[in-house]
């Protein structure tokens, strides 16, 4: 697929609009500390739970990937650098005793990390779950007494729980290979155990979240399955992101069309998933409502311009962002 930045597209967008240079300026100045901003993103859960093959499906393939060191402490986390993006594959628990010790005290202390600003380094924790798997014990640990009791204020904002190889839930039977995704009763048996889950987490820690399940897919010689939900899951990623480093996450996903096509029909995800980019480059950059409100005097007040000229600069954007991202 033909690559195009979604930064460069849109300030070249910006320059061709029919306003003055020094409101350009402002677009643009406002578009680049979107660009700038950074995220972080920590992949965590039990070993072969999935956690490289979501890597791998959601986010674009010249993705970096370096051990962190020698040190026999952190060695055992992965880091995937993207473009103002990094992902934190470690560990979850299961793997004994001392493993596990070292496991939750890495992912503790990466929990705690502070930016430059000051802010929890760490934006989003995904957990990712064995769908597969009938005992999910240690999994339970690793949420409910490793990770939320470290998640600071807003824990429901920084976590996102998720259910991979779907597929396998009740030993493959049940899973509609024609059209790669659950049947019926497949689809209830997973919709159950979501709820398990999060009753067990609302039980052990207060904090209720509602887990998505999917499939990373897989890839086995000639053998191969395109993911299921991952759409979703993005979609979600994208909700627990904050706004301003939304676009962020759009540079660095995969442009396969095939890997975001199959998704449960409770919602248009790709739509949605476009519009949430919308919305970010209105509100930061039209708007200037997360960084710098000079804007304002671009179109007139907000008051006066919604529905109007700012509209009508959202439709632009749309259309934009649109053309980009035809996959979604
Ligand atoms: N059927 C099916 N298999 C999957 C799915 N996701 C991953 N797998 C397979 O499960 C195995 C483990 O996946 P990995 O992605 O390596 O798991 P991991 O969490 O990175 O494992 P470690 O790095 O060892 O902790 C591989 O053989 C994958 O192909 C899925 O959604 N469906
Ligand atoms: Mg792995």
């Amino acid at each position: 697929m033909e690559d195009r930045d979604i930064f460069q597209e849109l300030s070249k967008a910006f320059q061709e609009l029919d306003i003055g240079e020094a409101q350009k300026v402002i677009l643009l100045e406002n578009l680049h500390k979107l660009q700038e901003q950074n995220i972080n993103i920590m992949i965590t859960g039990a070993t072969g739970s999935g956690k490289s093959s979501t890597i791998n499906a959601m986010f674009r393939q010249e993705v970096a990937k370096v051990g962190i060191g020698v040190d026999p402490e952190t060695m055992d986390i992965t880091k995937y650098t993207l473009k103002n993006m990094i992902l934190w594959d470690s560990p979850g628990l299961g793997d004994g005793k001392e493993a596990d010790t070292r496991h939750a005290k890495n992912i503790i202390s990466k929990l705690n990390e502070r930016d430059s600003d000051g802010n929890a380094l760490i934006d989003l924790v995904l957990v990712i779950l064995d769908g597969g798997s009938r005992d999910l014990g240690t999994s339970y640990e690793l949420i409910n007494s490793v990770i939320i009791p470290n998640l600071g204020d807003n824990k429901e904002k920084r976590i996102l729980v998720a259910i991979n190889q779907c597929d396998m839930a009740m030993k493959g039977k049940h899973w509609d290979s024609v059209n790669n995704r659950p049947d019926s009763v497949l689809t209830k048996f997973l919709d159950e155990k979501a709820e398990s889950v999060r009753r067990r987490i609302r039980e052990g820690t207060g904090v209720d979240i509602m887990p998505v399940y999917y499939s990373a897919g897989y890839k086995d010689g000639d053998e191969q399955q395109a993911p299921y939900n991952l759409s979703k899951l993005l979609y979600l990623i994208i909700q627990h992101t904050p706004k301003k480093k939304r676009l962020i996450i759009a540079q660095n996903t995969s442009r396969k069309a095939e890997v975001w096509r199959d998704n449960d029909e409770l919602k248009n995800y790709g739509e949605e998933i476009r519009r949430s980019f919308v919305d970010t480059v209105v509100e930061s950059v039209s708007r200037g409502a997360d960084i710098g409100g000079e804007i304002g005097s671009i179109f007139g007040t907000v008051g006066e311009t919604v529905g109007m000229v700012v509209g009508g600069v959202a439709g632009f954007i749309g259309g934009v962002v649109k053309s980009i991202f035809s996959w979604w």
